[in-house]
């Protein structure tokens, strides 16, 4: 191949290598613009003292105010200026600081340096998202959650901007901001914020049968997680693993929680938007603060080049998964996310991430999704943060040495020396200069492939099926799983006023995916769904797989009950010694107790003592929290007994199949309140060591699934 034909002396390999990153790397460099006023005078943005913050200058006491009030002026100006435009997708969002390290040297992969060795952690920051709803939204509703990790490593920043789910709506960039015009609230009133269950989404999807799979994943509880430590990340599209021989493989990248899949429940999710409108990143702030930190297991699908076709689906369709059955996922390194960020406007509303930000060892494939995602990101970077500057934002600095000769715009902070903004130069000795690729720490170099075709716009015919894989993730589902989705349809087609575009949804997409599916929705509706699939075979397509154990949430409990958060009910005359005894051996299994009382007064127990609530019953509902324990104590039940909230807190938690526990006199509660007690999932005993393996057992496969059919019966 014929080489770029430059004079540049300096090109005989790369020049910045005494720079290695460790896991403190990024906050070192942000440490650089970080401001303490601790200690410090007010002053204004020139630097000058203020003596006075309260009263703008005027002509006389009660007399207009004067234009020459710099330091009123200089305050209001900047105050009328803080806001910038919000993401246009993905607004709302919280992230986190912290690093990744690979388990071995995996550059029989990937020669990219921070897969090479096992005691380097590389520094990441990963923002996490709702899709539709702007920037004051609610945490937990239907939607679809990024996942977007920027890794600051040795060789310039990795950008892997994921999801929760491993497949999209479209399969071609062309038709995202249609998908997005009808996703968004509607564009003459607004409404519905941070919802798809409304006319434009249902019109356009049941339109595009290619979204059908993608919907059907909406419609689970995955798009609601618990936590986001709770929930999968996957980069979706194929991308190209590069190793240091230049060989390339296509790979699907996956992050595995290692806190398990948890997610909620519907309504329990619908009743947070106004209990807890910030309940994700709440959850993440409180545990990064409490050292109970987030972590997730990098895994890889690798598929050799010359395996590209052999699958019944093609791996460039982002509507598609490779079936874990097909293609086994490998864990290479582990993510932790173990700091919060200092400023939210600064790190999390000003990071920009951007699937084109790659570092040697990764490259694209094909994907014409992922192909438009390559332009579209920086685009969007210039309107929102204000130009072509973004990548000088601290957040968004590499922590690699990067020079080059792109100057000015607005903004500019960098101060160039020299004379030569261009290459090659005789005038700056030649500098930067560009470094040949290598195996390791070399330049970029795109995967040399050749492409012989003909101009044209259109679709590979191999991604013409849309379906099979929708009716795979259906089969793959348990019966609870299943229910919950043939809910989901009902209530936000429920949501849809016209009714052809819920008929076409009922009668030409769900029984193309599976008929008792849309006979289920239908039977809700009033409409009959036919007994035959609508769609050709040609369109049904074909996936010789019909099962995959990975695609159900019950494949993925966590097993264990650290990290859960565990309601213990409290009022006077408590059982002292007994809260001792929970606190301890809750802890002991890593799981967090929190007492909880009818108000925030400090509750009198049994022996005397003034024992201090850690919320009250509204203040942390049920809805926030994973199983509930009340604890023993006559006066204590009989004042929870008499609380409409106090009986309402365990209607709520058995409505969401939560573990709910009764020692002693606490079985007289769950009597008052109605719940069934005993069967699975509500135990009661006479002391905590009677109790507490079956609530370990129960509260590790996260609710207790059994009682499902039953919940709606709970009035709560
Ligand atoms: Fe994005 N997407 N997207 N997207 N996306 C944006 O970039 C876009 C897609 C994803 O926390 C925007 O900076 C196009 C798939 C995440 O800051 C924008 C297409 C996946 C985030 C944009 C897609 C994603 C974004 C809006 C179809 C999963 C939030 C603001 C071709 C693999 C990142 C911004 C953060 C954000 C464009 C489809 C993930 C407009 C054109 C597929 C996690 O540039």
């Amino acid at each position: 191949m014929a080489k770029n034909p430059h004079t540049n002396p300096n090109s005989d390999g790369p020049h910045d290598t005494d720079f290695t990153t460790d896991e403190s790397s990024k906050s070192d460099n942000l440490e650089h613009y970080r401001s303490d006023a601790e200690g410090h005078d007010l002053r204004t943005n020139q630097g000058m003292r203020i003596s006075d913050n309260h009263n703008s200058l005027k002509a006389g006491e009660r007399g207009p105010t004067l234009l020459e009030d710099f330091v009123f002026r200089e305050k209001l100006n900047h105050f009328d200026n803080e806001r910038i435009p919000e993401r246009i997708v993905h607004a709302r969002g919280a992230a986190a600081h912290g690093y990744f390290q690979p388990y071995e040297n995996a550059t029989q992969y990937s020669k990219a340096g921070l897969f090479k060795d096992p005691d380097k952690k590389t520094p990441v920051f990963v923002r996490f998202s709702t899709v539709q709803g702007s920037r004051g939204s609610n945490d937990t509703v239907r939607d679809v959650r990024g996942f977007a990790t920027k890794f600051y490593t040795d060789e310039g920043n990795w950008d892997l901007v994921g999801n929760n789910m491993p497949v999209f709506f479209i399969q071609d960039a062309i038709k995202f901001p249609d998908f997005v015009h009808a996703v968004k609230p509607e564009p003459h009133n607004e409404i519905p914020m941070g919802q798809s269950a409304h006319d434009t989404f249902w019109d356009f999807v049941s339109l595009m049968p290619e979204a059908t799979h993608m919907v059907l994943w909406t419609m689970s509880d995955r798009a609601f997680p618990r936590h986001y430590r709770n929930m999968e990340g996957f980069g979706v599209h194929t991308f190209r693993l590069i190793d240091r021989q230049g060989k390339s493989r296509f790979v699907k990248f996956h992050w595995k929680p290692v806190a398990g899949i948890c997610s909620l429940i519907w309504d329990e999710a619908q009743k947070l938007w106004g209990r807890d409108p910030d309940f994700n990143r709440r959850m993440m702030w409180d545990d990064i603060e409490n050292g109970d930190f987030l972590e997730y297991e990098l895994g890889i699908q690798v598929v050799e080049e010359e395996d590209e076709h052999r699958f019944d689906f093609d791996i460039l369709d982002p509507t598609k998964i490779i079936p874990e059955e097909q293609v086994p996922v490998t864990l290479i390194g582990k993510m932790v996310l173990n700091r919060n960020p200092d400023n939210f406007f600064a790190e999390t509303e000003q990071v920009a991430f951007n699937p084109a930000h790659v570092v040697p060892g990764i490259d694209f494939s094909n994907d014409p999704l992922l192909q438009g995602r390559l332009f579209s990101y920086t685009d969007t970077q210039m309107l929102r943060l204000g130009g072509p500057n973004f990548h000088e934002i601290p957040i968004n600095q590499p922590v690699c040495p990067f020079h080059n000769n792109q100057r000015d715009s607005m903004h500019r902070q960098t101060i160039n020396k020299g004379q030569a903004s261009y290459e090659p130069n005789s005038i700056d000795g030649g500098w930067p200069s560009e470094t040949p690729p290598a195996e390791e720490s070399g330049g970029f170099e795109t995967h040399y492939e050749r492409i012989d075709a003909h101009k044209v716009r259109g679709r590979s015919d191999s991604f013409g099926d849309h379906y099979s894989q929708a009716t795979l993730f259906w089969n793959s589902q348990s019966d609870v799983e299943k229910e919950h989705i043939i809910a989901a349809y009902a209530f936000e087609l429920s949501k849809v006023q016209r009714p052809w575009i819920c008929e076409r949804v009922i009668k030409e997409i769900l029984p193309n995916i599976d008929l008792e599916l849309a006979r289920r929705v239908g039977e809700m509706h009033g409409i009959e769904a036919p007994a035959q699939k609508p769609a050709s075979a040609d369109e049904l397509g074909h996936s010789a797989q019909t099962y995959s154990e990975a695609l159900s949430l019950m494949a993925r409990l966590p097993g264990h009950i650290a990290m859960r958060k565990v309601a213990v009910l409290v009022a006077d005359g408590v059982d002292a010694a007994q809260l001792d005894e929970i606190k301890t051996r809750l802890e002991g299994e890593g799981a967090q107790a929190m007492l909880i009382a009818p108000s925030m007064a400090p509750v009198k127990a049994n022996d005397g003592r003034m024992v201090s609530p850690d919320a009250m019953l509204n203040g942390q509902p049920s809805v926030t929290m994973d199983a509930v324990i009340v604890a023993d104590g006559q006066q204590s039940i009989d004042t929870l007994a008499q609380s409409g909230q106090g009986r309402y807190y365990l209607q709520e938690a058995y409505k969401h199949l939560k573990v709910i526990v009764a020692i002693g006199e606490g079985k007289r509660l769950l009597e008052t309140a109605e719940i069934p007690v005993p069967e699975e999932g509500v135990i009661s005993g006479a002391t905590l060591q009677d109790v507490f393996a079956d609530f370990c057992e129960v509260l590790g496969k996260h609710r207790v699934w059994t009682r499902d059919s039953k919940a709606n019966m709970m009035s709560a």
